[in-house]
């Protein structure tokens, strides 16, 4: 790709939705800075966002993008090779259903070891304060760390974490990361020999889990497979074509089933429901308990792209058997 003035990417490499979009960036070959957020540029991120949130893009001519699902969809318009988007639509809209459920529910294990264990907290919080501020002296590091920990970890029950729950998150994390262990046995990326729209998203929260000392740990000594991956997608790589989706279903069924539909979909209509309901929680048994939440209305939003998505998604005569097989169609067609 020939080189050109670069597009800009406010993030951190604590925030997974950053690092997300800086793999999309390095894969496509788009020419980018990455700029981690901190006070010596706060200033100029204010200025741009809409959201105070990261990773925020500001392409070339001066226009701004925030929110990591439609950032890489504006740029798959504008640098479509290679494609990260199977040829086969069943396959690809798995791989478009698969990165929602990282970006949705995938963020909750990622959150809730990270803010739960005081290791992991520490570990996170350190980071945070050298990213903020660079090259400070170490005391400032554990005093702007504390400060961290006091505003994230009471944040946890944003995500749905807390004592009740936690089995439900732990099982979920170990559930994925040993179905993805199987399913990356026979090939690099999870739709073949190049990364789809869902290694990104999924990818990204493994990647923070991997970065904290629990689970972490868990990855490289239960999922080794998974954790070399995760270290591939830093900077991924075409190694040859997609699969067909006969060949992917044996090892990736099961994660439709046991996640997506064991999960995260159940989850997220509960959220839709409780919103509409005008209920300030929702709450729903998962994983043997009962799972409690203060209802969000991005993630309604969310589930509403998706349906959309389903809605006008193509060769329903292939796509809807497989989605009846892992449980997830009753839910897409709500
Ligand atoms: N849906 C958004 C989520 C972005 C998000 O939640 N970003 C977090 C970091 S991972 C954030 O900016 N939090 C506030 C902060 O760090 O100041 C996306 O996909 O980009």
């Amino acid at each position: 790709m020939a080189a050109g003035p670069p597009y800009r990417i406010f993030g951190s490499e604590l925030s997974p939705y950053s690092v997300k979009v800086r793999s999309y960036f390095r894969y496509k070959g788009i020419p980018h800075e990455w700029l981690v957020r901190s006070a010596a540029n706060m200033e100029e991120f204010r200025k741009h966002a809409r959201l105070p949130l990261i990773p925020l893009v500001i392409a070339p001519g001066g226009e701004v993008l925030q929110d990591s699902t439609p950032i890489l969809e504006a740029l798959e318009a504008r640098f479509p090779e290679p494609s990260i988007h199977p040829a086969e639509p069943r396959a690809a809209f798995v791989s478009a259903l698969l990165e929602e459920y990282a970006d949705e529910w995938g963020n909750k294990p990622m959150f809730h070891y990270r803010w739960t264990y005081p290791a992991d907290a520490r570990s996170a919080a350190e980071r945070i304060a050298r990213e903020n501020l660079p090259g400070v002296a170490e005391e400032q590091v554990r005093a702007t760390a504390d400060a961290v920990c006091a505003r994230m970890v009471p944040r946890l029950s944003f995500v749905g974490s807390s004592p009740a729950t936690q089995p439900a998150i732990e099982a979920s994390f170990q559930r994925e990361a040993r179905l993805l262990e199987a399913h990356l046995a026979a090939r690099p990326y999870l739709f073949g020999a190049q990364p789809a729209f869902a290694d990104f998203g999924v990818f990204a929260q493994l990647y923070e889990c991997a970065s904290d000392p629990t689970p972490g740990a868990f990855l490289r000594g239960e999922t080794p497979r998974v954790a070399a991956w995760i270290e591939r997608m830093l900077a991924p790589k075409s190694e040859g074509p997609f699969e067909p989706w006969s060949a992917l279903e044996p090892t990736l069924l099961p994660l439709l089933r046991d996640e997506v539909a064991g999960c995260f979909l159940p989850w997220s209509d509960a959220n839709a429901r409780a919103l509409v309901a005008g209920e300030a929680e929702l709450e729903l048994a998962l994983g043997g308990v009962r799972f409690r939440q203060q209802t969000q209305k991005y993630h309604a939003r969310s589930l509403a792209a998706l349906r959309a998505r389903y809605a006008a998604a193509p060769d329903k005569d292939a796509l809807d058997p497989l989605l009846e097989r892992a449980g997830c169609l009753r839910w897409l067609r709500a």
